[in-house]
């Protein structure tokens, strides 16, 4: 591989369980950029992204929509920064953090590749609007931010809806929201739940969700992995667990595979929540953080075989 530059973006945002923001941190200190570094890449580490001025007292919900203006201010921010680095030619990572942080993280990709798709792996579709949110957790709504959906929220007018509804394929569903799959069906937005994954296997399921936003495999790809899509006796230490989800390899294979299109362009690995664990798990939960991220910029099992 040759060496080239990329970034890593360390974002401290409003989680409604407070620690999420903790992840970030765990997987840079558990060696994270030494582990790239190795994989040939150049690593330029961003640190945090930090809004203490904005605090619970200050940011009353919106509707019911939680933390709405410290959620706001730090995805535009990432949304800066991700563009930036994009435009440079460079593959920004963002580490969470809530997955709210999709709406800067996409929002900064889409402005440097217009012509990007998005490949979401999750156990959630994340595409609630603020119409249809039962829990006003804005992690449970960027998507729907992202393709314009739903009626729309001036602290978040920001936020342009660049996102098309084919540019976006999910793989790992399991826990979808009636109003979310009415959402789905009605703008056809394509979608691989753990159902498909027992049916066709995984190989079958990236291949057919590649087909689906990349036909000729000539469109840059934002990768926007939420560690919970992942089953909980591999990633446990997660805001929102949700049984019967990838395995270890599973959810290697969807990195593996995107890294071989040689199309990423931008990788968000998110919700990795160290307060919500004993430590074994929280260890066991950041290591798998940092796998994924090297199989998403070419580690593999077996280099030779390269
Ligand atoms: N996540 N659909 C639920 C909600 O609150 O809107 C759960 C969202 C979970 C979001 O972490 O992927
Ligand atoms: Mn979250
Ligand atoms: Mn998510
Ligand atoms: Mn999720």
């Amino acid at each position: 591989m040759a060496a080239n530059s990329k970034f890593i973006s360390e974002p401290k945002t409003a989680a409604p369980r407070l620690g999420v923001d903790k992840g970030p941190i765990h997987m840079v200190e558990a060696g994270l950029i030494d582990q790239i570094t190795e994989l040939g890449w150049k690593v330029k580490f961003d640190g945090h992204h930090q809004f203490e001025d904005i605090n619970a007292e200050n940011d009353p919900p919106i509707g019911i929509l939680k933390n709405p203006r410290l959620v706001s201010r730090v995805c535009e921010a990432v949304a800066t920064s991700v563009g930036d680095v994009a435009r440079a030619g460079q593959l920004p990572i963002t580490l969470g953090g809530d997955h709210s942080l999709a709406m800067g993280t996409i929002s900064g990709t889409l402005s440097a590749h217009p012509e990007a798709c998005v490949i979401w792996v999750d156990a959630h579709a994340d595409i609630n609007t603020a119409d249809s949110t039962d829990s006003g957790n804005i992690h449970g709504m960027p998507v729907s931010f992202l393709i314009g959906l739903g009626t729309p929220v001036a602290e978040f007018s920001w936020v342009k809806p660049l996102l098309r509804t084919d540019r976006i394929v999910y793989i790992g569903l399991r826990d979808v929201d009636a109003a979310e799959k009415r959402i789905l069906r009605e703008n056809n937005i394509k979608a691989f739940s753990m159902h498909e994954v027992d049916k066709y296997g995984i190989g079958k399921v990236v291949e057919l969700a590649l087909d689906h936003v990349n036909p000729n495999r000539d469109r840059p790809i934002h990768l926007s992995f939420d560690v919970d899509a992942l089953d909980p006796s591999v990633a446990p230490s997660t805001g929102t667990p949700v049984r019967g989800g990838l395995t270890f390899r599973e959810g290697h294979y969807i990195c593996e595979a995107i890294s071989e299109t040689g199309l990423l362009a931008a990788l968000d690995l998110m919700e990795v929540n160290p307060s919500l664990a004993d430590e074994a798990s929280v260890l066991q939960t950041v290591a798998v953080g940092c796998s994924l991220v090297r199989s998403a910029l070419g580690q593999y099992i077996f280099p030779t075989m390269k």
